[in-house]
């Protein structure tokens, strides 16, 4: 196993929209195996493959307090979603910020597991934003995008003045 390289904003590649894995094999299952590792020693409660230069519809997450119950979506799609909610959302890609942002409160996700399995899921609260946040990523989207142009400015500033000062 391997812990991968996460891309960090504002970064080009986070931006790029993720391609359908067309073959569930041992190469995707090798993936998920070194994204939930990289996921789990950050630590975080999801990983895109986008946030480790994969472009492929992949996601891991774990929201579970044990960090025993790792959920697999490949290729995932959300199928229905209602109501609103406003959660604070933090990003591996984007340390040290926290924001509100206002999600769906309920999302139905249609994906394959790691087996090339079809499910659906129906999920809310904490795990509807992680799926939400995630599904984001393969499509380029990064949650920083959701606040104020002048906020993501700022952020911009000081993500790039914070990479300039550990170089
Ligand atoms: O670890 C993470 N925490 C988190 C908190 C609130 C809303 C979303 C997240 S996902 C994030 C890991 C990450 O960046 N996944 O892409
Ligand atoms: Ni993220």
């Amino acid at each position: 196993m391997a812990i991968l390289k996460i891309l960090q904003y504002p970064d080009e590649r986070l931006h790029k929209a993720a391609k359908k894995v067309e073959r569930v094999n041992e190469v995707t299952r090798k993936l998920v195996r070194n994204m939930a590792e990289t996921m789990y020693a950050a630590p975080g409660v999801g990983l895109a493959a986008t946030q480790v230069d994969v472009h492929e519809q992949v996601i891991v997450i774990d929201v579970s307090e044990a960090r025993n119950q790792l959920k697999v979506f490949i290729n995932p799609e959300i199928i229905a979603s209602s109501g609103a909610e406003e959660c604070e959302e933090g990003c591996l890609s984007v340390p040290g910020i926290y924001e509100m942002v206002r999600r769906a409160a309920k999302v139905t996700v249609c994906a394959l597991n790691e087996k090339g399995d079809s499910f659906t899921l129906e999920a809310e609260g904490f795990l509807a934003v992680c799926i939400q946040h995630e599904i984001d990523h393969l499509h380029g989207k990064v949650f920083v995008e959701y606040l104020s142009q002048l906020k993501q400015t700022r952020i911009r500033a000081k993500l790039k003045k914070r990479l300039r000062e550990t170089m």
